[in-house]
């Protein structure tokens, strides 16, 4: 397996000496984003086994760092299209815990009204145009809003995050080509995380080095090591720009490692105890803490006073949604269609 082990030369990451450069209220704000994305998505486990969470789950441990490196890198302007795992990335744009949970809950005060669920997660007012189920259903979407952006001539890029299996859907490739073809503000992220359900990289990509595969349409791509916050969010700063005030599309692919099974259901028996050890043992949030710790940006004290509010805040969470209505049954259909729909009611 090559995760965790990617191509030296092309992978960047950051050293003692990128944290100086840092304020450390940033860096203390990176931490806790990640730790609130980490304690998140560990309440969702449990209340899918509680029975309160249905349908489709997956989660986003071991893939922290990523999330909050390329969100710190974009602006209020931009747009952000996802998979269906993306629970972190709606936090992370700034959106409450309470309405992501209320969402997974199938609550009427959830993000989507409960009408969409964990891989339908959608807000407007952030950009943020979802969450979708089907694999590579979002990239075309995202070309076409990146299409938007520049016939209209507003600033903004759009963020298009995948999987690594997903570069292997024939709508990538056709929407790489639209993208550069168009010189389009946009940029792919892929997120390596080893697999693609069971299947590895390697198992099923004839290019396993994920960021060249824009190669045939003369994309720039590059890897990062994606439990680095730091180096991620660089990365995703100077992809930004250069989408933005060159046009110039690209690809960014994250390297990090799934930490649990595909969803919440898969108990991940295709791989070996000792690599899942192995992976687990960098964590990219005890990484940096242990960054953080040694370069003494935190009182001591501080790591246990985050976790308490983080805890408390996603309590919070889970209680808002908890105590949330559900919709009403005569409501189901509303919200799912932007115009009316023949027999909508009919077809309950
Ligand atoms: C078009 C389509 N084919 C198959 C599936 C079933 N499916 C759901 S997730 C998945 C794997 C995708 O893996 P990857 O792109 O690596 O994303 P990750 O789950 O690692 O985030 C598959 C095959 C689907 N949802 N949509």
């Amino acid at each position: 397996m090559s995760v965790g082990q990617p191509d030296e030369r092309a992978t960047a990451s950051s050293h003692h000496r990128d944290l100086h450069r840092e304020p450390p209220d940033v860096l203390q704000r990176y931490y806790r984003q990640m730790l609130t994305i980490r304690r998140f998505e560990e309440r969702t486990g449990e209340m899918y086994t509680r029975a309160n969470i249905g349908g489709y789950c997956h989660l986003n441990l071991g893939e922290e760092a990523t999330i909050v490196g390329v969100m710190e890198a974009l602006r209020p302007e931009d747009y952000i299209f996802t998979n269906y795992r993306e629970h972190g990335y709606i936090l992370a744009r700034g959106v409450d815990p309470g309405p992501v949970m209320a969402e997974l809950f199938g609550k009427e005060t959830g993000v989507s009204r409960g009408r969409g669920g964990s891989m339908h997660l959608f807000s407007a007012e952030h950009h943020f145009l979802g969450g979708y189920g089907i694999v590579g259903g979002e990239i075309p979407l995202a070309v076409g809003a990146a299409f938007a952006l520049k016939y209209q001539g507003r600033a903004g890029i759009v963020l298009c995050q995948m999987g690594d299996g997903t570069t292997n859907i024939g709508a990538w490739h056709e929407s790489l080509n639209l993208a550069r073809l168009y010189r389009l503000p946009i940029v792919f992220l892929i997120i390596n995380n080893g697999f693609g359900m069971s299947t590895t990289v390697e198992k099923g990509s004839a290019e396993p080095d994920l960021f060249k595969k824009g190669c045939a349409y003369r994309i720039h791509g590059e890897r990062v090591d994606g439990r680095d916050v730091l180096a991620t969010r660089n990365a995703m700063q100077r992809l930004r720009e250069r989408a933005e005030t060159e046009g110039e599309p690209s690809i960014l692919e994250a390297v990090s490692y799934r930490f649990r099974g595909h969803s919440v259901v898969d108990p991940a028996k295709y791989r070996n105890e000792e690599e899942v050890q192995r992976e687990r043992a960098d964590d990219p949030l005890q990484r940096f803490a242990h960054l953080l710790q040694e370069v003494h940006i935190v009182e001591p004290g501080w790591f246990a006073q985050v976790e308490e509010e983080v805890d408390q805040e996603i309590q919070a969470a889970v209680d808002f949604a908890t105590t949330s209505p559900d919709p009403k049954i005569d409501d189901l259909f509303t919200y799912m269609y932007a115009t009316p729909v023949a027999n909508a009611a009919g077809r309950r």
